[in-house]
């Protein structure tokens, strides 16, 4: 489980501060450092593009899900989400507020808890979106402190949520505070660090989720308080944003991140800080995933290959770049691992670690990976090259090697290939609960909102 970088010379065990960065609906290509396009305003994301150029970029990453919660559902237990009643609302809305099923169960082992039990100090700075106290909560899942909003998405001036209750907290309290809430959870997280980097450097690392609701609708950038009012009858802002606003709202997280990378280097704890950065499922309405195919709520590759950015002076080499099969959930098992937890045998982790290709990128292993949706009965599967995939009853198969927009239907090409594949899907698929009738999904417009491609 361990190799040479966690331990010194001495025999002394050396882990790794770890902030944890996820940004949300953000797509495959909106960044620079994944071939994403300038903004009239200049680059876009050059603070994690810095950040990819002396890390770890990976070409190959996804998403556990194509939607917030269920992702976030993998990310906290190490798991295949779908074994959680909570994750198969697609996802929670805010009608879910009050009810004891819709949430992460409190008695599981997590991502925070089990790093807390090995000694981290655990927190998170941002979007929780994983049920509503009394039943659930961060601080009861394994965190040690909570700064952020409870649901799936709030104005980044009012903080209030789709159902027009405020949704910033301290902990449990309602926090007031004025301000622009990208930059609300940057000069958080900023805090955090200077305020523990002295237990870090006298050996008590810590744990840091910052889960940006940036560049989530609505298309508001720091400069737009003023249309704020007018979006409170309806978050999804139908009739307001473009790409250069959407851009803007990027760049905010980005220059967070700037100030968050500053501050572990004047602290002098960057060098032995891992710092990963991803997106909680694919692209929205304004987003660039290109030359992928779909975007949030589609199983297509638009919809759950993410950037992953690792960056981790002490151990991962600069200008890196991996080829490497993963989702969420193989994350969350490698923090836990570097951080020296130990998953319970009862809640055996389904994600795998990724410690030995930080170490060596070329090292890469096989890793299918699946995923399944309510929503119009989507099926997928990736094995290899190869990608199963079912959506509205109609079965696909795709070379991701040769064409990874998947616009070249190979299953008739090869019957026998996407028998064997959906033969495997199906096997993985009776390992885990069905879908209950009752199960939501939910989705903020349609075609008569705006036309579909
Ligand atoms: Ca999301």
């Amino acid at each position: 489980m361990s190799g040479p970088p966690l331990f010194e010379e001495n025999g002394a065990m050396t882990r790794p501060n770890i902030i944890f960065i996820v940004a949300d609906d953000l797509g495959f290509a909106d960044l620079g450092c994944y071939g994403g396009r300038p903004a009239a305003f200049g680059p876009v994301s050059p603070h994690i593009d810095a950040l990819a150029a002396g890390g770890l970029c990976f070409t190959q990453g996804y998403a556990n899900a194509p939607v917030c919660s269920p992702t976030r559902f993998a990310l906290m237990t190490l798991r295949y989400q779908y074994r959680l009643r909570g994750a198969l609302e697609e996802p929670i809305n805010s009608r879910s507020k009050g009810d004891p099923r819709l949430g992460l169960p409190p008695e599981l082992p997590t991502l925070p808890s089990l790093l807390r039990d090995a000694g981290y100090h655990t927190a998170l700075v941002g979007k929780w979106h994983l049920g509503y106290p009394p039943h659930f909560g961060p601080l009861r899942s394994g965190y040690d402190s909570y700064y952020g909003i409870m649901a799936g998405g709030v104005d980044y001036f009012t903080h209030c949520s789709s159902n027009g209750q405020h949704d910033l907290f301290e902990g449990e309290e309602p926090r007031h505070e004025v301000g622009y809430l990208t930059d609300l959870l940057s000069t958080r997280a900023v805090q955090h660090v200077q305020r523990h980097a002295a237990d870090a450097r006298a050996g008590k690392p810590f744990f840091l989720s910052l889960h940006y609701t940036a560049p989530h609708w609505p298309w508001e950038t720091r400069d737009d308080a003023a249309i704020a009012p007018s979006l409170a009858a309806n978050l999804f802002h139908l009739q307001g944003g473009n790409v250069e606003t959407y851009r803007r709202m990027i760049h905010h997280m980005d220059e967070g991140i700037g100030q968050l990378m500053q501050a572990l280097r004047d602290e002098g704890i960057a060098h032995d800080t891992l710092v990963v950065f991803t997106s909680d499922n694919g692209g929205e309405r304004f987003s660039d995933n290109w030359p992928l195919v779909g975007g949030k709520m589609d199983l297509t590759e638009g919809g759950t290959r993410v950037p992953w950015v690792a960056h981790w002076p002490a151990v991962i080499a600069p200008g890196g770049v991996s080829t490497q099969h993963c989702m969420t959930m193989d994350w969350s098992t490698t923090m836990v691992e570097l951080g020296g937890g130990q998953p319970l045998a009862a809640h055996a982790p389904d994600g795998v670690s990724l410690a030995a290709v930080l170490r060596n990128p070329a090292a890469t292993f096989e890793r299918p990976l699946f995923w399944r949706m309510n929503h119009r009965g989507q099926r997928a599967l990736r094995q290899g090259d190869w990608k199963y995939l079912q959506v509205d009853g109609h079965e696909y198969l795709f070379n991701l090697a040769q064409d990874e927009r998947e616009r070249a239907n190979l299953a008739r090409v090869h019957p026998q290939r996407l028998e064997e594949l959906r033969a495997q899907w199906l096997a993985w698929d009776a390992t885990m609960p069905a879908i209950p009738p009752d199960a939501s999904v939910s989705l903020g417009y349609s075609a008569k909102d705006m036309p579909q491609r």
